[in-house]
């Protein structure tokens, strides 16, 4: 059971569905999953939301608040967001609730109540079998974000287990479409996207530690699909920055199948850069991210080096 009744006697309270920073497909499709259930809950973003993320809210048109507000009456339910920095700032609220399936879950306040089910390869997975712990019925609409959300987390597939294909099934059942979902899903990239991945792949650094080899590149923006690219291009290890010039800076990091299954875990690798330079990191093994202060450049140097480090402690 995922539900206690302290949790399920504050879903019957006003709800604020808090999707984390630049909110992913997996994050924007809990949220419009939960409202298709209560019609009555705000979503809401505080730091903008991905174009693949603003795709899959296009489905509803649902109004999404771009900015938080300081209190919330009610439950606050964070999103697939591993810590208070990733989606913050989180309204102080009579309950917050996170859902989330990243592998460590740090830094929420004593009274939080937390769902973590860090073997799910979606957020979106936990909170189909929500709903189905509820007795709800699931609508196409809803079936059609879950498994939009699922395909994008587990990369189409690739680091799905016995169990995502279940729900999968079940949520085809509930009347979710796998082709319209490609179609969704594969909208064609706006004009900046595009350029910023070929400028990724045109500042693109690599080097060879044995038989892997780690890239690392430095965008405006977009990290985490250039981080992805760098990585159908050849990498075993994609290290990807941005910084502004506030001095924030933010990695994405991606790391290829055949390495994590030799036991290479970029959240480790990301979990050492934060203890040394602050900040917060999180993630899983072949897919993380961290956000701080400081040089992109220089970072992604000690980030490559802690990389190297930990590929010649590999077995
Ligand atoms: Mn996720």
């Amino acid at each position: 059971m995922l539900l206690n009744e302290k949790i399920k006697k504050s879903l019957e309270d006003d709800l604020l569905l808090l999707v984390h920073h630049h909110a992913d497909v997996d994050s924007v499709a809990s949220a419009i999953a939960l409202k298709t259930i209560f019609s009555d809950a705000t979503i809401c973003a505080s730091d903008g939301i991905s174009v693949s993320g603003q795709n899959i809210a296009k489905i509803t048109y649902d109004d999404i608040l771009l900015k938080p507000p300081a209190e919330w009456d009610g439950t606050v339910i964070a999103l697939d967001s591993p810590n208070p920095e990733h989606c913050g700032p989180v309204p102080k609220a009579k309950q917050v609730v996170v859902i989330d399936h990243h592998s460590r879950i740090t830094g929420w306040p004593k009274g939080t109540e937390i769902i973590h089910q860090p073997q799910k390869t979606s957020t979106a997975e936990i909170i189909f079998l929500l709903i189905k712990e509820m007795g709800l019925e699931i609508s196409k609409t809803c079936a059609t974000v879950l498994l939009s959300a699922i395909y994008t987390d587990t990369g189409q597939f690739r680091h799905a287990n016995n169990e995502t294909f279940n729900v999968a099934s079940e949520l085809c059942n509930a009347g979710a479409d796998p082709q319209e979902i490609i179609s969704i899903l594969d909208r064609e990239r706006p004009l900046a996207q595009k350029t910023m991945f070929l400028k990724a792949a045109q500042r693109m650094k690599w080097l060879q530690e044995g038989k892997w080899i780690i890239a690392t590149s430095l965008v405006g923006s977009f990290e985490s699909g250039s981080a992805r690219l760098l990585i159908v291009l050849g990498a075993d290890v994609a290290i990807v920055a941005s910084g502004n010039k506030k001095g924030e800076m933010r990695l994405s990091t991606r790391a290829s199948n055949r390495i994590v299954s030799e036991g290479f875990n970029l959240t480790t690798v990301l979990e050492s850069v934060k203890d040394m330079n602050g900040g917060s990191a999180g993630g899983h093994p072949g897919a993380a991210g961290y956000n701080g202060k400081g040089d992109a450049e220089a970072i992604t140097e000690i980030t490559k080096q802690k990389c190297i480090s930990s590929i010649r402690e590999l077995p």
